[in-house]
């Protein structure tokens, strides 16, 4: 039988199952807050153009707006001032080969119970390798924080001095992308970074490191608790926005029981 077949078969009989990373889009949910001598980011809005009245007698529709960078989105190289000469680094650019492939899931949940400021490290991802294996190339790297499960005020976590949430160091940056050679990171919180993450050198290092080296991001996943260490295959094609630097997309995952 043909590996695709075989796949269709195997969903349909629920061997492989199709796990939902994605927030609804909504215009409660938090969108990043930059500090105020930045430029901002839009909340998702709806408007009506018709709903089967005289505005259009037999159809229902909806103006959308929102950022590129608002709920479950999609971060490409062009992103950030490291990627901005990356080849095909908009997301209409990037390879389709780079949309959907293997992912591993570094579960951080423990810690970022008690430490809002959890922090990735090199020696945690070795301790993951450690019990799973060695990282393979090419794959995207999710770190599970279970922040998606957290609601209003929460979420975002905004205290005097800024955001706290988790992230990765520059270190875990570095091996991810240096050494390991992955595709991406993608993480629960509203970035790919900490909350304060500016504090780092060099600031936003997830942002800094993964897209100067042409590598991708995925920010406010949802259902990570779904998911298992190793063998699950991402799909998370992202808008064919001309130099896009971004765009909310639906994240799957295919599961095998
Ligand atoms: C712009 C500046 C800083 C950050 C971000 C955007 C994001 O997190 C984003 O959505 O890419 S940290
Ligand atoms: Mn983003």
């Amino acid at each position: 039988m043909s590996t695709l077949t075989d796949l269709t078969l195997r969903m349909a009989s629920g061997e492989v199952e199709v796990v939902d990373l994605t927030h609804t889009l909504d215009p409660d949910f938090p969108v990043i807050i930059l500090p105020p001598e930045f430029g901002q980011c839009a909340r998702f809005r709806m408007e009506e153009i018709s709903a089967y009245d005289h505005r259009g007698p037999a159809w229902k529709w909806h103006n959308i707006s929102m950022s590129e960078h608002t709920g479950t989105h999609f971060d490409a190289p062009s992103h950030w001032i490291s990627g901005r000469d990356v080849p095909n680094g908009a997301v209409d650019e990037i390879p389709t080969e780079q949309l959907i492939g293997p992912v591993v899931v570094i579960d951080c949940s423990e810690g970022t119970t008690e430490d809002e400021d959890f922090e990735l490290t090199p020696a945690l991802i070795e301790a993951w390798e450690a019990e799973h294996g060695r990282i393979p190339a090419n794959s995207w790297v999710l770190m599970r924080t279970d922040w998606s499960k957290r609601r209003g005020a929460a979420y975002l976590n905004m205290r005097e001095d800024g955001p706290h949430s988790p992230g990765p160091t520059p270190e875990a940056m570095r091996l991810l992308v240096e050494e390991r050679d992955i595709r991406g990171f993608g993480t629960e919180t509203v970035g790919t970074d900490a909350g304060q993450g500016a504090h780092y050198t060099p600031p936003y290092p997830a942002h800094y490191i993964l897209h100067g080296a042409g590598k991708l991001g995925l920010q406010c996943l949802a259902n990570l608790d779904k998911l298992p260490p190793t063998g699950a295959v991402l799909i998370a094609p992202p808008l064919k926005i001309r130099n896009g630097t971004g765009s909310p997309l639906r994240v799957l995952a295919l599961v095998e029981k």
